[in-house]
């Protein structure tokens, strides 16, 4: 072990479970909703030097039977001791994975279940896809008390079939996870199944191009990236990498080698997706209920599968594993889990001087750091960029299936939009809430929102063509509840008051909606509004808080709301002298297309990092060029 932020191992996973276990407090059934590394105060963490000892802690959540009391604790594997333990009464942890297995076996079985598949003439229930969801808080009385999933169903022909063509629209199964029984099957009436199968398979399409020539990636000399356990370094760019159940992907410890400056400056304390939610905007009885937290409820660390070399990443690879927990409290790995590579990325700078006829050009490349995960019918891929100008930039990418109803022929919706002969898919939107603890050459940082300013008419602006940048320090997080806005070009800069560059300038960075992005369109006093109250604002800024790390709140599942940035900023606490932490929610609003189906080519929504005078000019001007440009120097 080397350092406190080293990735969890498979024998801590396991020490940490026989210390819980070994208190004798836990019934043999209890499961562990997650194990994962309690990350060491930001504090201990500035003053713990190399070769220091490191007292790793972690983290659990343990579901002791089908009730909503929680055990939080926390055990010190070093040391062999349990040092916190908390029952939680009134909570749920995120779905459990052994449950949601069992809510699709007992529901198959279960006769009423039948009988509703019978009267739309299903009999062999064989190929009955059943997709078990988180249920969110409607107040209906099978909610209380409980931990539940509602169910809903699709047909394949076969069991590799694309299910989610043929939805069987209007069966709907509360189940209790806890208790692995069926509450209630509501059968709102038979609405024709999608007539046709919808396959992405190679070998269902009529024909393939036979006109695509192969691209070869190849680094002849290896990656210019060097990797020590987590910690990489490439390109004056330093970070530690780390996954976790909910957020999967983390980086810890930004920081740029500033050979101008002699030092490693610090940028990005810690950086993941805190939060996402999948508001649907349909308001009938079928799909309004649909809301998903994929991160809080499902986990996009723990629904990340395994990436094949040559498929989702292609070139000069380097995987990381990352170590989860089973339920059962065993190590679990998810084998190449996250993705690095290098990649082109066009030109980085160029000027043709028309004078002297000299022309110079770099090129620009990134490092990739990624993952993908699936969640339920839909992929999400996160990548973070960095660039060799001081640009770091998150891009998901969203793909997969779009969750489907069935629509009679002849019908149409304004809330769903027609995909497939007799099958719809329902408008939504994808909110990711990125937690970005900016440490800009330091821990101590100010935060100004700054929007293109047009002057008055007047003696100063004879022309009527002044504008000027006009830059408002957000003092406390209620005053720093923000929208983006494209029309005044609107941006976040992130400032050290205390550093200045080789101008006399503070130094920043920037964060810049580099796309038109959303806030949530639910009412804020809906279901899901009270849920998902981060979604309501694009930015919000917290003074740093070590338990703060979720944007709705560690129980997400079935919560009423108001937990997580909403009620953390109620008491608006002064931003002023503080290490900031910023929240930045952006997505998509998904209105359907046809070309969507059956499967999603990938849809984009990022955001950018960017060096505002944190460098005295552009930083990439010792880029060599490469050797084929030479002639033109
Ligand atoms: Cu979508």
């Amino acid at each position: 072990m080397a350092h406190p932020l080293d990735m969890l191992t498979g024998e801590e996973v396991q020490r940490a479970a026989e210390l819980l276990r070994a208190t004798g407090k836990l019934p043999a059934t209890a499961l562990f909703a997650h194990i994962v590394l309690h990350e060491p105060a930001k504090e201990e963490l500035a003053r713990w030097k190399a070769g220091d000892p490191i007292d790793r802690e972690v983290r659990a959540l343990i579901v002791p039977g089908p009730e909503l009391t929680m055990v939080e604790a926390v055990v010190s594997v070093t040391h062999g001791e349990v040092r916190a333990w908390d029952e939680v009464e009134g909570m749920r942890s995120a779905l459990l994975m052994s449950e949601a297995v069992g809510a699709i076996f007992t529901t198959r079985e279960h006769p009423e279940y039948k009988a509703a598949l019978a009267r739309r003439g299903i009999t062999d229930d064989d190929n009955v896809q059943i997709d078990p969801w988180p249920a969110g808080a409607f107040g209906y009385e099978c909610e209380d008390g409980r931990r539940i999933a509602r169910c809903v169903s699709f047909l394949r022909s076969d069991p590799t079939d694309n299910g989610y063509a043929r939805p069987i629209d209007g069966i709907i199964v509360h189940f209790d996870m806890g208790k692995n029984e069926v509450i209630e099957v509501i059968d709102h009436g038979v609405i024709p199944v999608p007539p046709e199968r919808a396959s992405y398979y190679a070998e269902d399409q009529p024909r393939l191009r036979e006109d695509l020539k192969p691209i070869s990636i190849t680094q002849p000399e290896g990656t210019s990236f060097t990797v020590d356990g987590n910690f990489v370094r490439w390109q004056k760019w330093q970070f530690r990498i780390a996954f976790d159940p909910y957020e999967g992907l983390v980086l810890h410890q930004v920081a740029y080698e500033d050979d101008a400056e002699g030092r490693v400056r610090p940028v990005l304390h810690r950086a993941s997706i805190s939060e996402m939610v999948v508001p649907y905007g349909d308001p009938g009885e079928l799909h309004g209920w649909k809301n998903a937290f994929d991160a809080g409820e499902w986990g996009l660390g723990r629904m990340t599968q395994p990436l094949t070399l040559g498929c989702d990443c292609v070139g000069e690879i380097t995987y990381f594993d990352a170590t989860l927990a089973t339920e059962q409290g065993d190590p679990w790995v998810i084998e190449n889990a996250i993705c690095m590579h290098e990649e082109d990325y066009g030109i980085l700078w160029k000027h043709v001087d028309l004078h002297g006829g000299r022309s110079e050009v770099r090129r620009s490349r990134r490092l990739v750091v990624s993952f993908i995960t699936t969640v339920g019918n839909y992929e999400y891929g996160f990548f973070w960029y960095f660039y060799l100008d001081g640009n770091i930039q998150l891009e998901v990418k969203l793909t997969g299936i779009v969750s489907p109803s069935a629509l009679p022929e002849g019908e149409t919706s304004d809330f769903a939009n027609l995909v497939g002969p007799g099958v719809a898919a329902p408008n939504h939107q994808h909110l990711f809430c990125a937690r970005l603890d900016l440490d800009v050459d330091g821990a101590v940082n100010e935060v100004y929102e700054v929007d293109a300013e047009t002057m008055p008419a007047g003696p100063d602006n004879p022309w009527l063509n002044a504008f000027r940048p006009k830059a408002t320090r957000l003092e406390s997080e209620q005053q720093a509840q923000r929208e983006t806005d494209s029309a005044k070009s609107r941006s976040w800069r992130i400032v050290n008051p205390e550093s200045r560059n080789g101008l006399g300038q503070p130094v920043s960075y920037k964060l810049v909606p580099t796309m038109s992005t959303p806030t949530m369109l639910a009412h804020p006093e809906s279901p899901v509004g009270k849920r998902a109250g981060f979604a309501r604002h694009n930015l919000w800024v917290t003074p740093y808080t070590r338990d703060e790390r979720r944007a709705a709140g560690e129980y997400v599942n079935q919560h009423a709301g108001g937990d997580g940035l909403p009620g953390w900023t109620a008491g608006d606490r002064s931003l002023v002298d503080e290490d900031v932490v910023l929240w930045y929610t952006f997505g998509v609003t998904h209105f359907v297309r046809p070309e969507d189906w059956p499967v999603m080519p990938v849809e984009y929504a990022s955001f950018l990092l960017t060096p505002f005078g944190f460098f005295d000019r552009n930083p990439a001007l010792d880029v060599p060029a490469t050797k084929e440009c030479h002639g033109n120097g």
